[in-house]
């Protein structure tokens, strides 16, 4: 039952002799925001049969979802004549520029030439990321509240502050307009099957205007409905009338937040939404009930879920519900640029009146509940801000010359899958410190842990800093101040460097341990304006961390040539990749393993579709790419921690570690190069053919589908040059022979112990 079908037809200008082809785009848009936008090309031919043979072709794009993303171009180029790719594929290709680029050609970011530093925040969920950034911005967290924080998952967009003297100016890219839609395409799939689960509106509600992975939140967009049911709470009847006082309250301190009346238009319109839902969901009860009266719950929320994208009520509502977001661009203030659908891709603001920019810049950023109905903060990509911030508590009178950037947290707890996003591994090697925040409540737990090996692993210990927040709130019986508070912290640290001494090895500990002197730090009552008087602990550690970061030094660069052996590297890979196959196997529930639990079909199911058709590397915790990165930079890490020797050979540790660590730097890089390439690139035809499945057992063979996309990607063999393997062993020996060779001046991988003692002591 498919929706209304796209097809292509064949014109003839009048007077012409050439043929053109006319048809409507199922991923381009109408100046209303629906797709179906018109297109017409010419086909450079004067012959009919000719002519209709390409139509036919566009008619098969058009009958192939799978083919309207622009991944899918490549793909197309082998099956098609270049006309028609041109003719489906060019509009798309426009959308294809990286927006990291657009905001650093509009507002590019000062360097250590200008006596800048680039602080790269990183840690889970929740620990003060966010907060600590407020701090050293000196932002007032009740009037001007940037950037947004709050209990979990709140940053989602990269976010780039630059303490900077001038006005204030901001630059902001938004998701592709594909991007959004998937998105409230799932929103409304989950909220369609609470329904079908006989969910509450309330419910119903709740899934539709909150993403399950917690990213992607429509009620900031949209606004809210009040829910107050649900199966699992008594309802209570309290705290309405606080509510309500409290409410009246804000409003009066927020001038541009959605009037009532406004709100009340909005819940109108989020109520229809609903109403929609429900009428689809029992439409469709009715018409495939009857015959699955014998099929389990999850059996028939799967078929239910494959069906949904078919029917031409959910579609008009997907569009519906789109072309309501769309609306929301036009009263922003500042300059917006849109592609050449009419989406937004860039805003732009410039302005000297703080308050003024606070406000513009909180549409795009902000989380307050007054506001929800106007925000744009769920469909920011990244946002970009300078202004003349200076911390309150600094004992220096200039400003720090700082670049911190914040971005989505790390999160998960099971250690076999806990990978630090692509998008932040990436800019390890751009920054002068990663400055890992978490929490004393729970101190390196295995989210920090994980990224801690990772940093370490890849040579990035020299950059490490740490600060621990939310000291207030270590309480017990046994820790009667401040100092036994922080040697508990200090504790869990301990065990940390333990853990790298086992899990990495003990070169690595030590470098690390080395590293950190002086760098860690502590922090109290963060989320407070003024840190109370009496606090001089948060004050004296906050200026401390400024301090350490404004001495932070350029790594080393003393040249060093590294001689390895080359046969033993292949031993390390093949054991990360075994690992790496199992704990996927596990969580595609292909493979039983306590430590790895099966994960949900739906999840799997919707990283497919992330990856194959948005181009992604990642979903939710589901991080194919970063965990192969991972499990392969720990052993070569090991490898490269024990150089055959190394010239000259009388140098300090420190020197040699420093050396082996550029070498790390590049090796890692050229891995999340790899991956990328490997798994998601080549493989977007894969990915969509594994989103496809449908019926019966899909869930299964989906699951056999993705394995075997990673095994082609990554193929894990007894034998490192039998069939299949070949291919990556070459690949990695080859990052890592070149990153030896380049960062080791002229240093290599030989083959033969002897021949490399050898030369090392003729050179
Ligand atoms: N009591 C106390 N609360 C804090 C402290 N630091 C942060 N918080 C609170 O912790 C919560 C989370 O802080 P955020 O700064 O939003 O955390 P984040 O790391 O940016 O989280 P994400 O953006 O979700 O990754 C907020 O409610 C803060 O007010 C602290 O030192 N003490
Ligand atoms: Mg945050």
């Amino acid at each position: 039952v498919a929706s209304k079908p796209y097809t292509a037809s064949l014109v003839k200008d009048p007077g012409r002799n050439y043929y053109s082809i006319k048809f409507r785009h199922p991923r381009r848009y109408t100046a209303d925001g629906k797709p179906g936008l018109n297109v017409r090309r010419g086909l450079g031919t004067a012959d009919e049969r000719e002519a209709r043979h390409l139509v036919a072709q566009m008619d098969q794009i058009l009958a192939d979802a799978s083919l309207w993303s622009p991944v899918a171009r490549d793909d197309a180029a082998k099956r098609f004549h270049p006309k028609i790719v041109d003719a489906f594929y060019d509009g798309l290709k426009a959308d294809l520029t990286d927006p990291a680029q657009v905001r650093d050609r509009l507002l590019p970011l000062p360097g250590r030439d200008e006596g800048y530093r680039k602080v790269l925040l990183v840690g889970t969920f929740g620990t003060g990321k966010t907060t600590l950034l407020r701090q050293i911005l000196g932002t007032d967290p009740d009037t001007e509240r940037f950037p947004a924080t709050s209990a979990n998952r709140t940053t989602t967009a990269k976010l780039e502050v630059v303490l900077h003297e001038g006005p204030f100016r901001a630059v902001a890219t938004f998701l592709h307009r594909d991007e959004v839609r998937q998105y409230v395409e799932e929103c409304l799939v989950e909220a369609a099957l609470a329904r079908l689960g006989e969910g509450t509106d309330d419910e119903v509600a709740r899934r539709l205007l909150e993403h399950r992975d917690q990213r992607f939140r429509l009620s900031h967009i949209l606004g809210t409905l009040p829910t107050k049911t649900s199966k699992f709470v008594k309802a209570f009847d309290g705290g309405a009338a606080t509510d309500r006082a409290a409410r009246r309250d804000a409003t009066a301190k927020e001038p541009d937040a959605p009037t009532d009346a406004e709100r009340e238009a909005m819940r109108k319109t989020l109520r229809g939404f609903i109403d929609r839902i429900r009428a689809i969901t029992e439409a469709w009860r009715e018409h495939a009930g009857g015959m699955q009266a014998d099929v389990e719950t999850d059996e028939l929320k799967q078929r239910y879920e494959e069906q949904l994208s078919d029917l031409p009520d959910f579609e008009t509502l997907v569009n519906d519900v789109c072309a309501e977001i769309a609306r929301r661009f036009t009263d922003l203030p500042g300059d917006v640029e849109t592609d050449r659908d009419g989406w937004p891709t860039l805003w732009k603001f410039e302005s000297s009146d703080r308050p003024d920019f606070m406000r513009a810049v909180g549409r795009l950023t902000g989380n307050h509940e007054r506001h929800f109905g106007r925000l744009l903060s769920p469909l920011v990509e990244g946002i970009r801000v300078f202004g003349p911030f200076r911390p309150r508590w600094r004992d220096n009178d200039a400003a720090p010359r700082l670049v911190l950037i914040d971005g989505e947290g790390l999160g998960h707890r099971v250690e076999a899958i806990s990978s630090v996003p692509t998008s932040v591994a990436r800019r390890f090697g751009e920054v002068d410190v990663i400055l890992l925040v978490d929490t004393a409540r729970q101190p390196m737990q295995t989210a920090p842990s994980n990224a801690v090996k990772t940093i370490v692993s890849a040579g990035y210990e020299s950059r490490l800093m740490v600060c621990f927040t939310h000291l207030d709130l270590v309480e017990g019986d046994n820790l009667p101040d401040d100092q036994a508070k922080m040697n508990h912290v200090l504790y869990a640290l301990t065990n940390l460097l333990d853990k790298v001494g086992q899990d990495v090895d003990q070169a690595a500990e030590q470098a690390l341990e080395r590293c950190l002197q002086g760098r860690v730090f502590f922090a109290a009552h963060l989320n407070r304006l003024g840190l109370p008087a009496e606090d001089d602990l948060t004050r004296v550690n906050l200026n401390n961390l400024i301090d350490a970061i404004e001495d932070v030094a350029e790594p080393d660069q003393t040249e060093l040539r590294l001689y390895y052996l080359e046969h033993k590297l292949p031993l390390g890979v093949q054991a990360g990749l075994k690992t790496y196959h199992q704990t996927w196997r596990a969580l595609l529930g292909l493979e039983a393993r306590p430590d790895v639990p099966k994960e949900h079909w739906a999840r799997i199911k919707a990283m497919t579709r992330h990856i194959g058709y948005l181009g992604k590397d990642e979903y939710f915790h589901l991080k194919p790419a970063a965990n192969l990165v991972d499990r392969l930079i720990q052993q070569i890490s090991r490898y490269l921690d024990k150089p055959h020797r190394w010239e000259p050979r009388d140098v300090d540790d420190e020197v040699r570690q420093a050396a082996i660590g550029r070498v790390k730097n590049k090796v890692y890089t050229g891995l999340l190069d790899l991956s990328r390439d490997l798994m998601i690139a080549r493989r977007s035809s894969d990915w969509q053919a594994a989103y496809g499945f449908s019926g019966a057992g899909s869930s299964v063979k989906r699951a056999q589908a993705v394995r075997q996309i990673l095994e082609a990607a990554a193929p894990p063999t007894e034998d490192p040059y039998g069939a299949g393997g070949e291919d990556i062993f070459a690949t990695i020996q080859g990052i890592v022979s070149e990153a030896v060779h380049e960062v080791g001046g002229g240093g290599r991988l030989v083959n033969d112990p002897i021949v490399a003692s050898d030369m090392a002591g003729t050179a």
